[in-house]
């Protein structure tokens, strides 16, 4: 059985737990306390960062990564798209929303007000920049749900916890957000400490 361990508010381990619960298979979650580590997580991701998969001999971190071989290792319903062209280009939107978005979660949370006012205004406008996709579609990279869609919601769904208003142009990702969260098994994805980030 594969083993995740996640952080009960790691917007990254949120990702991770996203996608074990849309495939349905059979897995263990173990909450790491962040504050407190224990030395098995240190062993196991020298880096000392969650989300981190075990699957027997296997032991994978970085999100996405992990993502991918669950999306691989259970391919229903499939999440990375199947063609190599548009496989790529979800890649590389893969790695936009880290550099454009989640790279900034780190100042956001600052306690230097100025820095992280600045992540914000950085954020939201990246985020402001993704509406006209919903003008035509209702999904990230067309009419289906896939890994983007994942990638995207732990932060979607702490906007308010972050402090980050988007302007009224953005309704249309507000209405793409509310139908991300209002997936079957997302509630179930989220731990007690997520679910009381927004109510
Ligand atoms: N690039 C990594 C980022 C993971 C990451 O930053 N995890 C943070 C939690 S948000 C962590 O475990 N930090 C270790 C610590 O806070 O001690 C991924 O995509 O999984």
């Amino acid at each position: 059985m594969m083993r995740l361990y996640s952080g009960t508010v790691d917007p990254y381990s949120h990702r991770c737990r996203i996608v074990l619960f849309e495939k349905g298979m059979d897995f263990e979650v173990i909450d790491v306390d962040l504050t407190n580590k224990t030395e098995d997580l240190a062993i196991l991701n020298p880096y000392g960062e969650v989300p981190v998969l075990v699957e027997r001999d296997l032991v994978l971190s970085e999100a996405n990564i992990i993502n991918e071989y669950i999306d691989e290792r259970f391919p229903h319903p499939q999440l990375m798209p199947a063609d190599p062209v548009m496989r790529a280009r979800a890649r590389l939107f893969l790695y936009n929303f880290e550099k454009d978005l989640f790279s900034h979660i780190k100042d956001i949370e600052s306690n230097d007000e100025q820095v992280s006012e600045r992540a914000r205004k950085v954020v939201r406008d990246n985020l402001t920049q993704l509406v006209p996709i919903f003008a035509k579609q209702s999904y990230l990279m067309g009419d289906e749900y896939s890994m983007l869609d994942v990638a995207i919601t732990p932060l979607l769904w702490r906007l308010g916890h972050y402090g980050i208003e988007l302007p009224n142009q953005a309704a249309p990702l507000l209405k793409y957000a509310e139908r991300l969260f209002s997936r079957p098994m997302y509630a179930e994805a989220m731990t007690p400490s997520e679910k009381a980030m927004r109510k």
